[in-house]
């Protein structure tokens, strides 16, 4: 892929998310900072992560070690059909008549698979937050498969919508199952935005599962036949503008890096404009000592079921 160093440069082939074509200049746009080379320097890693609002970590894993998980998932992608006939399961080409779900919360992808267990909770990883957070770390126990096919990417958002009931001190961990270039899609990051949650108009305080249990339609919300996605934005060009930054992401996502994040950046992903699918995954990691958002632990977790509903008098 042609492209130039962060100080001067611009793609030189259209991008977009959400179907916005987005503006590559270096005003606007931008490189994640690595923090490959700090990699055991928690305290640099600390104020990293407060100062830019996340940590961007190439090669953490063994290229090796995401390779097998990436091949497992896709086998099991494979067995559901939705790869295309007589294209290479490495590949991970989508079946243009039977399209993976993109959606995290219905993917019949297995929640067990040991090689993803293994990558995103075992203890290479653990050991990782435990040295982040000073002390012993936890996890939800649910992984947002993502699976994207041809087509958009995902609503600008901040995920304390979603996951907000435990602590507010949770870091979001989102893993590429392959390399993943802006053409492919890749996670964008607006840069500086944890810092002005003045900007975002109560945004931070809402919750998914939350309803106004005063009003005609409760019902419909109870049951999750009505709801809001959590969608901060459809308009990711809008949005920059109001925070007067950048969108940050890698010129290549490569199997063994990981991006991390806190719940009130703001953040959305590229449109895949290949047939490949897309294939990456979000986990959840915070501090052992803290609460931890039910909706997401145990063996079969509620996440946004009816179960999670909560209605309030607005
Ligand atoms: O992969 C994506 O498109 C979105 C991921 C995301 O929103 C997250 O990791 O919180």
């Amino acid at each position: 892929m042609k492209s130039t160093s962060i100080d001067g440069s611009l793609l030189d082939f259209p991008i977009f998310s959400l179907g916005h074509r987005m503006d590559t200049a270096p005003e606007v746009f931008g490189w994640l900072r690595s923090s490959a080379d700090r990699r055991g320097d928690f305290a640099e890693l600390n104020r990293r992560l407060e100062e830019d609002g996340y940590l961007y970590l190439p090669g953490f894993w063994s290229r090796g070690k995401v390779m097998q998980t990436r091949a497992s998932v896709l086998a099991q992608l494979a067995g559901m059909g939705y790869l295309k006939p007589g294209t290479a399961v490495g590949e991970g080409i989508h079946d243009p008549e039977n399209p993976p779900p993109a959606m995290a919360r219905a993917h019949p992808l297995d929640q067990r698979d040991p090689r993803v267990v293994d990558l995103l909770f075992g203890k290479e990883t653990m050991d990782f937050y435990a040295g982040l957070f000073g002390e012993p770390a936890t996890h939800f126990d649910f992984t947002w498969f993502r699976t994207k096919g041809t087509g958009h990417g995902s609503d600008v958002h901040c995920d304390i919508v979603y996951m907000g009931r435990g602590t507010k001190r949770l870091l979001t961990m989102w893993t590429p199952l392959g390399d993943i270039c802006p053409r492919i899609g890749g996670l964008t990051i607006l840069e500086g935005s944890h810092l002005r949650p003045d900007l975002l108009n109560g945004y931070l305080e809402r919750d998914v599962d939350r309803y106004c249990a005063n009003r005609e339609d409760a019902g419909a919300h109870a049951t999750g036949e009505k709801g809001w996605n959590g969608s901060l934005s459809k308009n990711p060009l809008a949005i920059r503008e109001r925070f007067g930054s950048r969108w940050l992401t890698a010129p290549e996502f490569r199997m063994g890096d990981m991006l991390i994040f806190g719940m009130a950046m703001v953040h959305g992903s590229l449109d895949n404009q290949t047939d490949r699918i897309r294939l990456s995954v979000d986990t959840r990691y915070q501090r052992a000592s803290e609460p931890v958002d039910p909706r997401w632990v145990g063996a079969s977790v509620i996440g946004h079921g009816p179960a999670a509903k909560e209605g309030v008098i607005c």
